[in-house]
């Protein structure tokens, strides 16, 4: 097979000779290596999405260059969990050449910094940013990470049926870009249902201490609690409902995807429900691989936000090799044509939106880990 690729991308960046191969598939042959950048909240408040999206790289990473004819140079900067140094990132990898861009971590970030990315034809793709509107930022804006509105309605349906919900309280930060979108879904969906929203209470992404706020919720007297927060949040919020006496289900968003849930918040963080792009107990091949291979390289198991980013590369030299080019343009191209490839997180497509297609699953926290509620 011939190589399709046509040169010159249109790209800016510079230094991009020989990122159009020959061959395609797995006989691609690309000459200089593909630079790959990463914006991940490595400190701040996202900090363990950050690491957890760090060490699934660098696993694909080693992976995907023990592969012939394409070797992957991975640059991760610390987007810091702020806007400000997210744009400083994207801005970098915007005029070095980098073929395209992971991340940011936070949707709050992304809806900052990839704009930049966009303007400067180099595409970026979310592996862990669920707020509305992402990829209407533009043509070179991609995600693998399921939205929000993939996840919750599902869950919250799921959650009524198993316990049998009539009246809810819903509580959410409303000073981030994720929270908010999270929280938008939530309300659409209940609106949609019978079940009665007893309150709305809205915090800081900042705060720390729930129990006014939490007191509040209990006198309402709801049969579950509906949640868009961020994990810093999170705990505190969940630990603090159990020290209430607030036994009832206790239902998050994306945020709530971490096991520091359950590594801080301990035995409170029991019976919380939490809709997932990833199934750890999916017992697909390339997800057995994974666990595997996580375990082996990190001695720890993996979290959906590993998963996701993991997946990410996987996709990325996909559609890199399936027409052999690493070029900004092409690469917009190929990712945009994905379909049905074989990862962790299920067989992932790429749809007219540029937001990711696969399965969703609805978890519930038991014995300290993410079991499958449905
Ligand atoms: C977003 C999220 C966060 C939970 C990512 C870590 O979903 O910001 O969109």
């Amino acid at each position: 097979a011939g190589c399709s690729g046509t040169g010159d991308g249109g790209d800016s960046g510079g230094g991009t000779g020989g990122l159009v191969g020959t061959g395609t598939g797995a006989s691609c042959v690309i000459e200089s290596p593909v630079k790959i950048g990463a914006a991940l909240s490595l400190t701040g408040g996202a900090g363990s999405y950050g690491a957890s999206q760090q060490q699934g790289l660098e696993l694909a990473l080693e992976e995907l260059n023990a592969a012939d004819g394409i070797e992957y140079k991975l640059s991760i900067e610390d987007d810091a969990s702020e806007p400000r140094q997210g744009i400083s990132v994207m801005e970098t990898f915007a005029g070095d050449g980098t073929s395209i861009v992971l991340g940011p971590t936070l949707s709050n970030t992304a809806v900052a910094a990839m704009p930049i990315a966009n303007e400067a034809s180099m595409p970026v793709m979310g592996i862990s940013t669920t707020a509305g509107g992402i990829t209407d930022i533009g043509e070179f804006v991609f995600r693998d990470s399921l939205t929000e509105a993939q996840v919750i309605p599902q869950t919250i349906d799921a959650v009524i049926d198993e316990y049998d919900l009539k009246k809810v309280v819903v509580m959410y930060s409303n000073d981030d870009a994720f929270t908010e979108s999270g929280y938008e879904v939530m309300a659409e969906t209940l609106e949609g249902t019978n079940v009665e929203v007893l309150d709305t209470l809205t915090f800081s992404k900042a705060d720390t201490d729930f129990r006014s706020l939490l007191t509040a919720a209990k006198d309402k007297n709801p049969d579950a609690i509906v949640v868009s927060a961020l994990i810093e949040a999170a705990i505190p919020l969940v630990t603090q409902a159990r020290e209430l006496g607030i036994e009832q289900p206790i239902v998050g968003g994306n945020g709530f995807n971490n096991p520091k849930l359950m590594a801080d918040a301990g035995d409170a963080a029991e019976g919380v429900v939490v809709g997932a792009a990833w199934n750890s107990a999916s017992d697909n091949a390339e997800n057995q691989a994974f666990l595997t291979a996580y375990e082996a390289k990190f001695g720890a198991q993996p979290d959906q936000f590993a998963a996701q980013a993991y997946a990410a590369l996987y996709l990325i030299d996909s559609a890199v090799r399936s027409d052999c080019s690493a070029e900004r343009a092409d690469l917009r191209e190929s990712i945009g044509s994905l379909k049905d490839v074989a990862t962790p997180l299920g067989a992932v497509s790429i749809n007219a939106d540029r937001d990711a297609e696969h399965p969703a699953v609805v978890q519930i926290v038991k014995d300290g880990k993410f079991a499958v509620l449905r």
